[in-house]
């Protein structure tokens, strides 16, 4: 059943691949440190409500949220929050830019320093791909009588009620194929 249940989160990890957030690991293997362009890094990257940017430093480093003009000047002094514990996550949680720069002198200058632009996450997809349903047919057939079925697709879920649903389709999914796997193993 072990085995079952390690296949049963495989599966989930193929087929949910956007339900939870990614995390950046800013600098990839440079991480947070002199000598890499932060720029570069983040070029061509999607950052996304839920995702993560993770820094990691050493004790010659910190990381401060700071506004666009201190990311500007390299200045901290409109500083948002300090951070200097080594292995700084800070998730994602809403969209527009977000302002990074190391508040040791010279490191800025340097080239210590990431904007990013978080744009709104991806909805769940479901495991057989099919688009969210339609009406097929946009021009409304004339009504033969009062009181027909509604037809109309229910509204939109907003993005709360998207990931709370992509969640138990999380948690249903794994039961399903916990059961499925089990009886194959
Ligand atoms: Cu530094």
């Amino acid at each position: 059943m072990a085995r079952a249940i390690a296949v049963s989160f495989l599966v989930l990890l193929l087929a949910f691949p956007t339900v939870f957030g990614a995390d950046h690991e800013v600098g990839d293997t440079g991480g947070w440190a002199l000598g890499v362009n932060y720029n570069t890094w983040a070029s061509g990257k999607t950052f996304r409500i839920g995702d993560n940017l993770v820094f990691k430093y050493d004790s010659t480093h910190q990381v401060d949220e700071v506004d666009e003009s201190g990311y500007n000047s390299c200045s901290s002094s409109n500083i948002i929050k300090n951070y200097k514990d080594g292995n700084t996550k800070i998730e994602l949680t809403s969209t527009g830019k977000r302002y990074f720069l190391c508040p040791i002198s010279g490191h800025c200058a340097g080239g210590m320093k990431l904007q990013i632009n978080v744009v709104a996450g991806t909805p769940p997809t479901t495991p057989s791909g099919t688009p969210p349903t339609t009406p097929s047919n946009p021009s409304p057939s004339p009504p033969s009588d009062s009181g027909s079925t509604n037809t109309t697709s229910p509204p939109k879920p907003s993005g709360a009620v998207t990931v709370s649903s992509g969640i138990g389709l999380l948690v249903g999914s794994f039961f399903a194929s916990a059961i499925m796997f089990g009886f194959m193993g």
